[in-house]
């Protein structure tokens, strides 16, 4: 769902503004910014639930210089943060209004931004935005040997939560639209699983849960987390519940968004094909792109993530033995037109777990990104909080 992000206001002298907006909300700017590609010079003050956006001009042939010519100060445009700017201008034009750009621009804030013109919105220019990745530099936290990568948001004096993405996912390409949701009301770490993203790859090239559940308790310690709550993802899901399990005094409460425990011979085949860069490539090239784009080691790691498949058919039972030991309250989630787990797969381990509530939502993709992500943060407030 969009969120209002913050509120434009075009002003022809910073300095009087600033000083009026301190008097009346006791609010000074925390930034200020200019933005050559919009020829405005920009301040930004934090109002808790949307910020405010001074824009000053700064060449008389700016779009902001046009309408302080033509209305004066006063309120120039809202926008509105999405989770993935492309595929809402995608909507936005099947949806039959014109767009001020064929791409997204660079904007102020680290903000991908578009516009809609006025004429098209009843008088008021929209903005849509997203946060760009560069903000998103991994924290590396030692291994034995090697390293994960984590990404750290949200204030550290709030609820811990550590997220954790599925086989072939990353933080910045899986988990960034949910913890961008839910980063005002938590201190997360997204984890790069070993041998993903920019973690690096575990030793003797073989992915285990071993070095999964590593990694995790890696990063609770490097943290100094005494105690914190798991969210995963598909892969990250199993791997939650394993450190679930190692260390119930430390884990608060977990959910598990799009699990499977019971792995047959064919599903386990039908994962591998979609862990195959080079047959991907044939078919779905740009799908093949991205997923190797995400990771240091592309190869290698898809390499092994199709070994490690292959042995989670005889590990059932080890599963259905941690899915019965673990007894934090659980949150069990999956969406209703899986095309990998079914909602059997995902009622399955709700009715395993002791302590557990159960929620279906609506979705035709086995990927966190591309799924019910407000939705989902919605409930991960209410489970967690
Ligand atoms: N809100 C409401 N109406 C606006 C407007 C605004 N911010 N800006 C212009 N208009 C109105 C004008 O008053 C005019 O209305 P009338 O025809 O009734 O007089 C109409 O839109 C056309 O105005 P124009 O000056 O002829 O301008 P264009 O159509 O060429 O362009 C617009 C208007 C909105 C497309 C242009 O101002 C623009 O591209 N704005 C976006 C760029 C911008 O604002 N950048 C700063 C943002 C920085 C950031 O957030 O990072």
């Amino acid at each position: 769902m969009p969120r209002l992000e913050h509120v434009g206001i075009a002003v022809d002298e910073v300095e009087p503004v600033l000083e009026c907006f301190d008097d009346l909300l006791d609010l000074r700017p925390y930034k200020s910014e200019s933005v050559p590609a919009q020829q405005v010079r920009t301040h930004f003050l934090d109002a808790a639930s949307a910020k405010l956006e001074l824009l000053e001009s700064l060449d008389d042939g700016s779009a902001v210089h046009q309408f302080l010519d033509r209305r004066g100060e006063g309120l120039h445009h809202l926008a509105f943060e999405v989770d993935d700017l492309n595929a809402t201008m995608q909507r936005l034009r099947e949806a039959d209004f014109a767009l001020l750009s064929d791409l997204p621009q660079p904007g102020a804030d680290d903000k991908r931004i578009c516009f809609v013109h006025p004429k098209e919105t009843h008088g008021v220019l929209v903005e849509f935005c997203d946060t760009t990745e560069a903000e998103w530099s991994p924290h590396q936290v030692s291994l034995h040997e090697g390293a994960v990568a984590t990404y750290e948001r949200g204030r550290r004096e709030r609820p811990s939560l550590l997220l954790l993405h599925g086989a072939g996912g990353s933080t910045r390409h899986g988990l960034a639209p949910l913890m961008r949701q839910l980063e005002s009301s938590f201190h997360l770490v997204g984890i790069d699983l070993p041998g993903h993203g920019a973690s690096s790859l575990p030793p003797a090239d073989t992915l285990t849960m071993d070095h999964f559940v590593t990694g995790v308790e890696a990063v609770l310690d490097s943290y100094k987390l005494s105690s914190a709550s798991l969210f995963g993802f598909s892969l990250g899901s199993a791997v939650a519940l394993q450190v679930a399990d190692a260390h119930p005094d430390r884990i608060n409460r977990l959910a598990l968004f799009a699990p499977n425990a019971e792995w047959t011979p064919s599903l386990a085949s039908t994962l591998n094909a979609q862990l195959n860069l080079d047959a991907l490539a044939e078919t779905a090239p740009e799908r093949a792109a991205d997923l190797r784009a995400r990771h240091e080691h592309p190869d290698t790691l898809f390499s092994m993530l199709r070994s490690f498949v292959e042995t989670l058919p005889p590990q059932n039972d080890a599963m259905a033995a941690v899915l019965k030991s673990v007894a934090a309250p659980t949150l069990v989630a999956g969406v209703d037109e899986d095309p990998l787990f079914s909602v059997e797969a995902t009622r399955d381990v709700y009715s395993a777990l002791d302590n557990a509530r159960l929620c279906i939502l609506p979705g035709t993709r086995h990927s966190l990104a591309e799924g019910p992500v407000s939705l989902l943060s919605s409930l991960l407030a209410d489970h967690f909080l």
